[in-house]
């Protein structure tokens, strides 16, 4: 593995990046002022070299995949985004509500994760929500439920009069595994307020997620990139995850969600060029040294681009998938689902091995 640093101090263009190679070599952590050099710097292939070293050091040459599918119940939201192409009005044409019937029509036995999350509905009381985690673990039991993201833990909160330990624990007990990622955006308040004013501020997003890791519930976290904010705001973002991680240790992936404009109130944002993109993963992999786990979300970076991602830190890949919705009505190109096959090829081709995984990162198989 330290063959993957050998040419580093002859190929690298960034001399500031040397004292940030030393402490990776020595397993120190990094501060605020690294992820700045990391951010600011144009040198990406030393940037994706110390990453890929760091990914090298947790998990070799495996990505871990997981074969998934994602349920939306419904898109009726009480609350509008600027950010976001999925929440509808009640009662506007485009808006739709899945009976119980219709999301076990969409479960098999072959499935590992069911990832279900929705809009904030007005009239759905929290019962309903609980029906739909027990109905699905009834129907698949073999399948763990990533169900609800912290903004519609706090939706239930408010809807039911429970405190988020209450709501936390009577989803645990009708049958939700962990929390998946969604609705941390951005935490910066000041960026947070452009881009989704009426949702659950960052504090009351970190703090649902302590709660349930005190409960014994693991969860994912996610950022939001590729609008208005600035690097500092991606700095302050990851900062407070690895603090909140130092504390409870119940995160198990990061995901970076690049964020698709079209349909939204945000639609004339500058493209940022891929190199973000790149220097996004690799910061997350080199910075939360305490995450097991950067996810690429080949639905916002399209195939080709999470591939890439795998040479800068990232070692999951998500899954099938199957069906995507939220990011695909905001114009993801992204195809909406991917079979077992396509990833187990995906990861070989990108030279690294495939491990198929359940949502908590036990290891079903590995395509050596
Ligand atoms: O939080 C909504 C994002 C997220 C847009 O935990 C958008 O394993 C881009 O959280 N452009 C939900 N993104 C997705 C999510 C997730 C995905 C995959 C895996 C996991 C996990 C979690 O969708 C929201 C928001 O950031 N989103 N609109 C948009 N226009």
């Amino acid at each position: 593995m330290e063959k993957l640093l050998n040419n580093f101090d002859s190929l690298c263009l960034d001399q500031n990046l040397m004292s940030i190679k030393e402490k990776i070599l020595t397993n120190q952590r990094l501060d605020l002022d690294d992820a700045e050099v990391i951010m600011t710097s144009n040198d990406i292939n030393s940037v994706g070299m110390l990453a890929q070293y760091k990914k090298f050091s947790k998990d070799g040459a495996k990505i871990y995949f997981v074969v998934n599918r994602h349920i939306n119940p419904s898109n009726v939201c009480a609350i509008s985004c600027k950010f976001c192409a999925f929440g509808k009005k009640k009662g506007s044409s485009d808006s739709y509500e899945m009976t119980i019937d219709e999301i076990l029509s969409l479960l098999n036995d072959d499935l590992k994760e069911v990832h279900i999350v929705g809009g904030l509905h007005p009239d759905w009381k929290f019962e309903k929500y609980l029906e739909i985690v027990k109905e699905v673990k009834n129907a698949v039991p073999e399948a763990h439920i990533k169900a609800f993201t912290a903004v519609e833990i706090d939706w239930f909160s408010q809807i039911s009069g429970f405190s988020f330990e209450k709501v936390i624990s009577k989803l645990m007990k009708a049958g939700v595994d962990a929390l998946p990622g969604g609705g941390a955006e951005i935490f910066a308040p000041e960026t947070r307020k452009k881009i989704c004013s009426p949702k659950t501020t960052g504090e009351s997003w970190l703090k649902i997620h302590e709660v349930a890791h005190k409960l014994g519930l693991p969860s994912n976290a996610t950022i939001l990139y590729g609008h208005l904010e600035s690097i500092y705001d991606v700095i302050d973002h990851l900062s407070q995850l690895r603090n909140l991680q130092d504390k409870t240790s119940g995160f198990l992936a990061f995901i970076p969600v690049l964020f698709q404009p079209y349909n939204t109130r945000l639609k004339d944002t500058k493209p940022f060029p891929f190199s973000y993109d790149l220097k996004v993963h690799a910061l997350a992999r080199l910075f939360l040294d305490n995450f097991p786990h950067i996810k690429a979300y080949w639905i916002t970076l399209g195939e080709k681009a999470a591939q890439i991602t795998f040479h800068y830190g990232v070692s999951d890949a998500d899954g099938t998938i199957i069906s995507e919705k939220i990011i695909h009505d905001a114009g993801a190109k992204s195809e909406v689902g991917h079979t077992r096959d396509f990833f187990v090829k995906m990861i070989k081709d990108a030279g690294y091995i495939p491990v198929e995984r359940d949502a908590l990162y036990n290891e079903l198989k590995i395509y050596a």
